[in-house]
């Protein structure tokens, strides 16, 4: 089989997402390194011009494909050995959850903190710009890493960093580094003693959380000398052996902090989105950990509530009351709750 040939950034959290995806499956794969700045010659472009971009090979030539999610899925259909979802239908809904859990609402903290503090920002321009033009002289550099910065710093309203959303992605941030250090202490993985599509999420945004971005690494490396080491072996998982799913048993006691964590943060985010854009406004206010959240309308993520909401319908009746049980008290039902979504839908 031809390798899978795909465009991304060391500094792209889904880039390395699916990079380590990759070399856990063991799917032949070729990374081109660089951007849609300056994308490959002789490669089409994807519809929305995200990184990683996925070139697969089609009736009609190349395909371009974007977004990891879907991407996982069909990597998953057309490789079977090595899979990243879990079979049990209630973990496989677990994993979709904190996999869109960890792309939506851990990015924020990626993002934060990238750009928020003028140490972090000044860090990242340079490597990102030499990630991508290695031989640059160091003066073009200076002045292109400024125009990037600058083109960050004025998005981060848009995905919700600012400093009245500080204390609320910082705090979220902080629990999150001790809830994966006892998951790993007990597992080794969120579902088990083999990764899902969950870890690889978590793990890519931690690339540039724990390691890259001065003031988060601090923290971890303060913190969780044990999540700090997992994200370097994370990164190459193609000789990991250990094969164990979670019993659906013991999701409860090993998951149970880690989806409060979700419902206490992204649940009631997830919701005030939706509401806003049923109404349609452009922004909105809420309340999330008793803090105030405001920013503009993601409708990208209002998409991620229905796949949940149509991934937990089409579970079978007792899987889905097993879920409803799960989440009871975690204030992730709440998004599952008929009453929410009725009140909103009038
Ligand atoms: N939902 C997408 C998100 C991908 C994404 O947001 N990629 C970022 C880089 S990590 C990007 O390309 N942003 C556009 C830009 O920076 O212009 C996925 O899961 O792949």
């Amino acid at each position: 089989m031809q390798p899978i040939e795909l465009l991304g950034m060391p500094g792209s959290p889904y880039t390395r997402k699916m990079l380590a995806l990759l070399r856990y499956r063991r799917i032949a794969h070729r990374v081109l390194w660089g951007s849609h700045f300056d994308p490959p010659k002789g490669y089409p472009a994807p519809k929305v011009k995200l990184l990683p971009t996925f070139y697969f090979p089609s009736a009609h030539g190349i395909e371009a494909v974007v977004d990891s999610t879907p991407i996982i899925q069909r990597l998953e259909n057309e490789h079977s050995a090595r899979s990243v979802r879990p079979d049990d239908p209630l973990l496989n809904f677990l994993d979709l959850l904190i996999e869109d859990f960890a792309d939506e609402w851990l990015t924020k903290a990626m993002f934060h903190y990238r750009w928020h503090y003028a140490e972090d920002g000044a860090h990242a321009a340079p490597l990102l710009i030499y990630s991508l033009h290695p031989q640059l002289n160091s003066a073009k550099a200076k002045a292109m890493g400024g125009d990037i910065a600058q083109r960050q710093i004025s998005r981060l309203p848009v995905v919700g960093s600012s400093d009245v959303t500080t204390p609320v992605i910082e705090s979220s941030f902080e629990r999150l580094v001790g809830i994966m250090d006892r998951i790993i202490a007990r597992q080794g993985f969120v579902l088990g003693s083999r990764p899902s599509s969950a870890d690889f999420a978590i793990f890519g945004q931690l690339t540039q959380l724990g390691v890259i971005d001065p003031t988060p690494a601090r923290y971890l490396e303060r913190h969780s000398p044990r999540l700090r080491a997992w994200i370097d072996l994370m990164e190459d998982l193609s000789g990991h052996t250990s094969d164990k799913w979670l019993t659906p048993a013991s999701a409860h006691d090993h998951l149970g902090e880690l989806l409060s964590e979700i419902g206490r943060v992204y649940a009631p985010f997830l919701l005030a989105n939706e509401q806003a854009i049923l109404r349609g406004h452009a922004e909105f206010e809420a309340r999330i950990d008793g803090k105030c959240w405001r920013q503009a309308v993601f409708p990208y993520q209002h998409k991620c509530l229905d796949v949940l909401r149509q991934a937990r319908l089409e579970l079978q009746p007792e899987v889905r009351q097993t879920l409803d049980a799960l989440l009871a008290g975690t204030g992730c039902e709440d998004l599952f709750a008929t009453t929410t979504v009725q009140k909103l839908r009038t």
